[in-house]
């Protein structure tokens, strides 16, 4: 159907990921950076119109809507199917079809999943390389008659007899991207982007949208969560998973080097969470990955160092800055811009004079998990690791205090519920200064109707012994001052509120009852040093009249939407948080 003129199956070596970035570079589409300066990197600009995953784009094409349910564009599968079938044929012309068998999860194990995802961009061979695990091995796993999940992709730009791309990132134009998902068959058709989610299938694609699915049915939970441990002074080690949406500090938090003496953080993965009940009922998770696909901008030395020293040598970076001798360089990387420099267009940019941003605000790194420094010794362990917390977070100016503890399990899931972000400047469809509900982190992702993924949640409370599941946490980095200042600093400071977390999961760490929940005492949580004890205060009150609105959005726009799919349990919940803060 796609007509490639080459065929070549990825046997994951270094050798070909080598091969395949010569190529690229060749052929101007991979700046190779400085080697004095970042060996083995190289920098890769997109077109303009493909920087980001493409929500509006994006379908999850089940037999019937309502089995999408009402948070994902449906659209009728065996319609998209013409549709998409009509702009695959001849669409590799003149371009090299590339197999990749992949692996999501260590090879071998029970919870792997194995994919093969056919692709006409060696960018995206490249990037897979990082951050699934490819090649001979995985088609050995898989032997004559093992199961795989299915994943074409193009970028739907075919190439005429003699064209070339002369070093420009070929894409398809915006009305013609498809990211559309089968989940019955589970299946996954990609068409006309080469950027991150849309285009390294086995990411978003089969370890959120398509593993949901598969985890609703055999009883697990495929999250949009980091997991890191927590290793008290003592050398106590608990596992804590946490779901914020995209760009709300996954990989900060994955990452994070403590600044309070005697603790310390290892990372197992930065952005998915495979889930699943032990033997022993406790919860179980693994990081399908074996890379990080972070946003660049607001990394430094400063604020996530271990991602700086991962980022030394032998990274992929895409839409940042070039730098004149040949580094890269992107707004809060912690020093001036050098003098000029090269923007992610490709123009000419000097600081104070340019009005845009030097590096894309997506602006990414790819890089590989064992490159970080605190990458912890057992983050392949097929078995994953126990885990003890789970937090849910967004950007909340106000409201939501800096960090409090469900009640119990179905709280907990309430609190998952009704996660979101308020919006600073007006989108499509909502007014600036609302709230854009992001239930679990999993808005974009979850595969299936989300009323129903609610439900698996309030059922994997039933599923084990009590005192087995993690406490669940609401935390909030993001509290801003009326002058719009951030009341909280955020980044490697978020290691006090990680140590309150690891207490109370011990069943200490000094907590007051509020009708919310558990809220730290005011002395629980050592201050930072520009935190004052008024701000701490304001830091963790309740706030009842913000509480009693945040509950009329929920009830009024948020729940509706979900009809009769939508548990009880969680309605349950809601009218007790009013009728608590009514008495407060
Ligand atoms: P995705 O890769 O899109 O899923 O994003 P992510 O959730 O991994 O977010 P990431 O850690 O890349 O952070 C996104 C943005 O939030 C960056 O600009 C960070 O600098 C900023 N950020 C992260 N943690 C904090 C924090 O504690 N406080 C503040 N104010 N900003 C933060
Ligand atoms: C996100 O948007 O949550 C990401 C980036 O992690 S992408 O891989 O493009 O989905
Ligand atoms: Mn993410």
């Amino acid at each position: 159907m796609t007509r490639p003129d080459a065929i070549e199956w990825c046997d994951g070596s270094k050798a070909e990921y080598d091969r395949l970035m010569k190529q690229m570079a060749d052929s101007g589409l991979a700046i190779p950076l400085n080697p004095e300066k970042r060996p083995g990197c190289y920098l890769f600009r997109s077109d303009a119109s493909d920087v980001a995953r493409v929500e509006n784009r994006t379908y999850i094409a089940a037999r019937s809507q309502e089995e999408a349910g009402p948070t994902n564009n449906w659209i009728d599968p065996d319609g998209l199917k013409e549709t998409m079938k009509e702009l695959y044929e001849g669409c590799m012309k003149g371009r090299t079809m590339y197999v990749i068998p992949f692996c999501m999860g260590p090879v071998g194990s029970d919870i792997a999943r194995i994919g093969i995802e056919i692709t006409d961009s060696p960018y995206v061979v490249a990037n897979m390389h990082i951050m699934t695990r490819v090649g001979s091995k995985v088609l050995k796993a898989l032997g004559e008659d093992g199961e795989f999940i299915p994943a074409l992709h193009s970028i739907g730009k075919p190439l005429a007899e003699g064209e070339h791309d002369h070093g420009k990132w070929p894409c398809a134009p915006l009305d013609k991207k498809y990211i559309s998902h089968f989940p019955e068959e589970r299946t996954i058709w990609s068409f006309g982007s080469g950027y991150g989610g849309n285009a390294l299938l086995g990411k978003k694609c089969l370890s959120l949208r398509i593993a949901s699915v598969i985890a609703r049915d055999e009883g697990w939970m495929a999250e949009h969560m980091l997991i890191l441990s927590v290793i008290n002074p003592a050398g106590r080690k608990k596992y804590i998973v946490a779901a914020f949406p995209s760009a709300c500090g996954k990989t900060n938090l994955a990452m994070i080097i403590p600044t309070i003496p005697g603790w310390k953080v290892e990372t197992i993965g930065d952005d998915i969470a495979w889930m699943k009940l032990g033997r022993d009922g406790r919860l179980y998770a693994i990081n399908p990955e074996t890379g990080f696909f972070g946003v660049a901008p607001g990394t430094s030395l400063e604020s996530n160092p271990n991602a700086m020293k991962s980022l030394e040598s032998d990274s992929i970076f895409t839409n940042t800055a070039l730098t004149a001798d040949g580094d890269v360089w992107w707004e809060g990387i912690g020093y001036e811009a050098p003098g000029k420099l090269i923007d992610w267009n490709g123009n000419e940019w000097e600081a104070g004079k340019a009005e845009k941003p030097a590096s894309h605000p997506n602006a990414r790194f790819t890089v590989a998990a064992a490159k970080c420094p605190a990458v912890a010794a057992e983050w392949e362990d097929p078995a994953g690791v126990p885990i003890s917390a789970i937090l849910f977070g967004g950007r909340r100016p106000d409201t939501i205090p800096l960090i409090h503890q469900a009640r119990n399990w179905n709280h907990g899931v309430f609190m998952g519920s009704i996660v979101g972000s308020r919006i600073t400047t007006a989108a499509l469809d909502l007014k600036a200064g609302t709230v854009r509900r992001d239930p679990f982190a999993m808005l974009p992702f979850c595969g299936y109707n989300m009323g129903d993924y609610f439900r698996h949640w309030v059922d994997l409370g039933t599923r084990t012994q009590a005192g087995k599941l993690p406490e669940i946490f609401y935390v909030n980095w993001f509290r801003k001052t009326a002058d719009d200042n951030w009341l909280w600093p955020g980044y490697r400071e978020n290691s006090r509120v990680l140590k309150w977390v690891f207490e109370r999961c011990d069943g200490e760490g000094k907590a007051e009852e509020t009708p919310i929940g558990f809220v730290p005492a005011l002395d629980a949580i050592d201050r930072p040093a520009d935190v004052s004890a008024a701000d701490m205060a304001e830091l963790l009150a309740v706030d009842r009249e913000g509480w009693l609105n945040e509950i009329e959005s929920i009830r009024s726009e948020h729940y509706p939407k979900f009809g009769d799919r939508l548990p009880e349990v969680l309605i349950d919940e809601l009218d007790g948080l009013e009728d608590r803060l009514k008495k407060m």
